[in-house]
């Protein structure tokens, strides 16, 4: 056989695959009418060029390049799984006339190739997301860095899930080791963190990060994200980066692990204990134990699901709630003690330094929910607790009444989160920090007033 045979084979392969995912894979709104015309490989089989016909109008035409071009990642992870190819080309769509315009277009492609980050993020629902899920063998499962209750609930539980569909290479893995707080978790001690030594060496396929929307924020874990595979992303925070991920996004849910429940319930796979007591922890920390307002009728039904499997409620909630470490009990000591109202009592707000972390010994993790306390008083609607990092780094969490948006606000300084609880670093010296914010916060408030 000839290697130009084999390229010939390997591009009319590709060219069939393409067609079939034209007719039920791309759930791209913006995709309109098209078809391949035919599949032409580089002389030196970095990249596939597919010449399509695109149909309608020229804005339509237009749109439905640009969604090709987006999903091509996607593309060609699925044809690497449908084919069983060890190497894949990259694939490029052109529009059939433009053949005479193939060069001048490999410079546009190498720009769209840099301005990922610029890519409209691609929504799926429930359904397409539970499919591709089942459709992936060799799974990484992470979450955000400094994870809490609902992002390492949702990672275990969404674990628990897998394997009942039959995955048994899934590797879970998160920067540092699991907080001490939630090392109770059923299996907390199975996640890998990057130090790790015995971190399996699989060739994952499919990626799925939980309670987050973006690779930017799952720290160095990051690195082992290549582009081939199919990243999928499960979250319910407001902020969607145009990043070009795709997964399911709902802010109507209160936790991550609520949108997980939801994988439960709709393929009757029945919780276990373990799987419930994960999926709890997580919708129990994210709403304050049912009681933010991002709590809703829907919560609770998930909650009573999870209760059928009868778990020791009260053991778990004594820990996730009313245990406090020595450090962080000295912490909070500290952070009452510098506590001060503004803005006619309607915020309150405090600090840490590095100093008092390096006296009590205590960690970024111990400042865990600090800041809730500065939200509980009378009058108080915005709460805010500003952590030094270094000299140059000032950590920020804000907590919240409804007529505040924490989220929004700390969007302009590059954090985010919910209406009522969000986070950020700033690029700040702490002193700085608490003026520009406190400034920022005093106009916002009076601003609406006005
Ligand atoms: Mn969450």
């Amino acid at each position: 056989m000839t290697s130009k045979g084999r390229t010939e084979r390997v591009a009319e392969y590709i060219r069939e695959e393409i067609a079939k995912l034209l007719i039920d894979g791309i759930k791209d709104p913006r995709l309109g009418f098209v078809s391949v015309m035919g599949v032409k490989m580089s002389k030196d089989l970095r990249f596939a060029n597919v010449y399509v016909s695109l149909y309608g109008d020229e804005k339509q035409r237009k749109s439905s390049l640009i969604a090709l071009q987006n999903s091509a990642g996607w593309v060609k992870a699925m044809i690497a799984q449908n084919l069983h190819m060890r190497y894949i080309p990259e694939i490029r769509f052109f529009p059939d006339d433009s053949l005479d315009r193939v060069y001048a277009m490999e410079e546009v492609f190498s720009m769209i190739h840099q301005h990922k980050t610029e890519q409209p993020f691609i929504k799926l629902d429930l359904p397409t997301l539970i499919d591709e899920m089942k459709s992936s063998d060799r799974i990484m499962l992470t979450t955000h860095e400094r994870p809490d209750g609902d992002a390492l609930g949702s990672l275990l539980g969404l674990w628990y899930w897998l394997e009942v569909q039959g995955k048994n290479q899934i590797v879970p893995l998160i920067e540092r080791p699991v907080p001490k707080m939630y090392s109770f978790l059923p299996r907390a001690g199975k996640i890998y963190t990057l130090e790790d030594e015995n971190l399996p060496r699989i060739d994952v396929d499919t990626v799925i990060v939980v309670d987050v929307a973006s690779l930017e924020r799952i720290g160095e874990v990051a690195e082992k994200v290549q582009t081939k595979h199919k990243v999928l992303v499960i979250d319910h925070h407001e902020t969607l980066e145009n990043n070009g991920l795709m997964g399911f996004v709902d802010p109507s849910y209160a936790a991550c692990g609520e949108i997980i429940s939801e994988i439960f319930i709709n393929t009757n796979t029945p919780f276990i204990q373990e799987s419930a007591i994960c999926l709890y922890v997580a919708q129990a920390t994210d709403t304050g134990g049912y009681r933010f307002s991002n709590t809703n009728a829907r919560s609770h039904r998930i909650a009573s699901h999870l209760m059928e499997t009868h778990f020791d409620l009260e053991e778990i909630n004594t820990r996730i709630f009313d245990t406090i470490t020595i450090s962080q009990f000295e912490l909070m000591k500290r952070v009452l003690s510098r506590a001060k109202l503004e803005v006619q009592g309607k915020v309150s707000y405090s600090y840490l330094t590095q100093k008092d972390f390096e006296q009590i010994g205590a960690s970024l993790e111990d400042c865990h929910n600090l800041v809730n306390t500065l939200r509980e008083i009378d009058g108080v609607s915005v709460g805010v607790l500003f952590t030094e990092i270094n000299s140059e780094k000032t950590k920020i969490s804000i907590r919240s009444r409804k007529n505040f948006h924490a989220g929004d606000f700390l969007t302009q300084y590059g954090g985010g989160g919910h209406r009522c609880a969000a986070g950020g670093t700033l690029n700040m010296p702490l002193e700085y920090a608490k003026e520009v914010i406190l400034q920022a916060i005093e106009r916002e408030i009076n601003g609406k007033e006005k």
